[in-house]
């Protein structure tokens, strides 16, 4: 009998995995927040995938997150600001035996929810799949990527890798999540607020050329002072091929406060502001930029943390 994939998160993420290992006929259940949401799902007959313009419901079972049933296998796909009190909810339910995946962007909700469930297993996954919703319990696949996991503290691969390849989920097992993880949040730093600020798409970079430099240059040297060389190398380069890749696409900052949404910030720019000062190194364009984006953000009237 395989293990439950709880699945903790019913938004883009969380349900673009809990539908394909459905498919798969693994058994999955969504952990949601309370009654209300429980039943408002009830009354929805379950999630939608649209993909390649096919629409398909799978009814997946739900519970709230007080039920008191163990969970082994947690899947956590909430945004980073909210991932330490999702998994506190689940707290209870949690023990040796329990593997939590999680899927945040950035950094430094990873830590906060090991401290707070120091019981379980931690794997942080890094995610170059693109989904949103289109409505209450839909998702739309619009990206095909790949997500790596990994474990710093334990090396080795869990075997349910192999629940990811039947559904199909194009997935590998990383030595080095943290240098995946921190090579991404450099090349977030580097685009997104600026595309927020200059209200661009990602291709209007290539107007702010030497700005981008400037702030490569500064993320360099703090991922090498972070211990963190290998992402570090040729990251200019790296940052101009993804504006030229995806020229035409907004960043997902830029898509969060369009949609007035909260931003990641404090766990992409934030955290490597955070970072810079406690190894006393000056990085002062990527200040400016954390301060003109706080600015930005309070004027619109939405969260800057
Ligand atoms: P989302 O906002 O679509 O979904 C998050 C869901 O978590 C929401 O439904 C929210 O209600 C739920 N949630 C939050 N707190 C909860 C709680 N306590 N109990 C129950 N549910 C709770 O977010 P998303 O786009 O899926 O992003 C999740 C993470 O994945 C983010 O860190 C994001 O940066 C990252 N990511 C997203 C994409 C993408 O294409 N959407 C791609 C790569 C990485
Ligand atoms: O990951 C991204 C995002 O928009 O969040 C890219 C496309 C790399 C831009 O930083």
């Amino acid at each position: 009998m395989s293990t439950t994939w709880h699945v903790l998160g019913a938004g883009s993420l969380g349900t673009l995995w809990a539908t394909r290992l459905a498919r798969a006929g693994l058994p999955v259940r969504l952990v949601l927040r309370n009654e209300a949401r429980m039943q408002a799902y009830r009354a929805s007959g379950g999630l939608t995938l649209v993909e390649q313009g096919q629409t398909q419901r799978y009814p997946v079972p739900g519970e709230t997150a007080d039920s008191p049933e163990p969970i082994k296998r947690l899947l956590l796909a909430c945004k980073a600001y909210d991932a330490e009190a999702a998994v506190a909810s689940v707290a209870h339910r949690l023990d040796a035996e329990s593997e939590l995946i999680l899927l945040q962007n950035g950094l430094g909700s990873q830590d906060a929810v090991a401290n707070r469930v120091p019981q379980a297993r931690c794997i942080s996954a890094s995610s170059t799949e693109g989904a949103f919703r289109d409505g209450d319990w839909r998702v739309v696949f619009a990206g095909h990527g790949y997500t790596w996991l990994g474990d710093p503290a334990h090396p080795v691969a869990p075997f349910w890798l192999d629940d990811l390849s039947a559904a199909g989920i194009p997935h590998a097992w990383s030595a080095d999540i943290l240098t995946r993880l921190w090579r991404k949040l450099a090349l977030n730093c580097a685009i997104n607020p600026l595309t927020v600020l200059y209200h661009c798409k990602n291709g209007g970079l290539q107007e702010h050329r030497c700005e981008v430099a400037t702030l490569c240059a500064e993320l360099t040297d703090l991922l090498e002072r972070c211990g963190q060389p290998a992402a570090a190398e040729d990251l200019q380069p790296e940052v101009e091929r993804v504006i030229q890749a995806t020229a035409a696409n907004y960043s997902s900052m830029h898509q969060d406060v369009a949609n007035r949404r909260r931003t990641e910030i404090s766990y992409l720019l934030g955290h490597a502001c955070k970072a810079a000062r406690r190894h006393e190194l000056a990085i002062p364009h990527l200040e400016q930029l954390r301060q003109r984006l706080i600015a930005h953000l309070d004027n619109l009237g939405l969260p800057s943390d």
